[in-house]
């Protein structure tokens, strides 16, 4: 009888349990739940404090966006990274190299559940990207009739923007609060980037095409724009700044600029 049982073969369930009582992974398993905890609290609670103020809904799912991707990536990274530090910790020195551990890419369990692992993490991240995307288009269409129209031009190495309705152009991007705005961009020499930072949104400056973005400026406060677009020697320079102001104040810096309120 005793002699059977000897002779049964292990089964995957058996193997995984040996698999994991082994000292080795029992490590690199610790350093990975402290890996992934880290990351994970990094995205949630650290993440958001170090962003720039947010000053559109815009910005806010943005910031939602590199939360949950940070959470999303939180295992790999921590997988990675445990695998490194058991090696740092544990490696040989000297001139003789260990000999290969047995390979892991023909191990059929290992392969399938990092494949599956990556798919399903991968796909979680596209479905809820071009879930935002949409909701953020239907929100362009719906807002467009009642909208503040702003002509902006890149060129090396200056933003200017100019208000049709009102008749006023200015260096600064100076929008009232609560009105939806429709940026329509582009460049009179090579390609920039648009980055109006704490609208949350960023678009292409070309010279041949106009592109546009569209979003509502929710919250009073100091504009930075940036050019996201390595356009040249003093891209880095090629910033400006702005407001989202209360509609009252908008309407006396247009007038102050000599536009008509529209
Ligand atoms: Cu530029």
């Amino acid at each position: 009888m005793s002699e059977h049982n000897v002779d049964l073969k292990p089964t995957p369930g058996d193997r995984f349990t040996t698999f994991l009582k082994r000292k080795d992974i029992r490590e690199t398993l610790a350093w990975a739940a402290f890996y992934t905890a880290g990351f994970v609290v990094l995205g949630g609670v650290f993440y958001t404090k170090w962003m720039p103020t947010s000053l559109s809904t815009d910005m806010k799912s943005i910031e939602r966006l590199m939360v949950i991707f940070t959470w999303i990536s939180a295992p790999v990274c921590g997988l990675v990274l445990s695998i490194a530090t058991y090696t740092f910790r544990h490696g040989t020195r000297g001139d003789v190299p260990p000999e290969d551990g047995p390979p892991i890419r023909t191990n059929f369990l290992g392969v399938a559940s990092f494949g599956a692992m990556a798919g399903i993490l991968t796909l979680t991240a596209v479905v809820y990207g071009l879930i935002e995307m949409n909701s953020a288009s239907e929100a362009a269409a719906k807002d467009a009739p009642s909208a503040l129209i702003v002509e902006v031009t890149g060129s090396q190495w200056v933003w200017s923007f100019n208000y049709p309705a009102q008749g006023v152009s200015s260096n600064e991007l100076m929008l009232p609060k609560g009105q939806p705005v429709i940026f329509k961009i582009h460049s009179v020499d090579v390609n920039h980037s648009f980055w109006p930072v704490q609208l949350g949104i960023k678009a292409d400056a070309n010279h041949f095409q106009t592109t546009s973005v569209t979003t509502t400026p929710n919250k009073l406060g100091r504009l930075d724009v940036k050019c996201a677009e390595l356009c040249g020697l003093y891209h880095a320079y090629m910033e400006t700044e702005g407001a989202v102001v209360e509609p009252a104040d908008f309407n006396n810096w247009v007038t102050q600029n000599g536009g008509h309120s529209a």
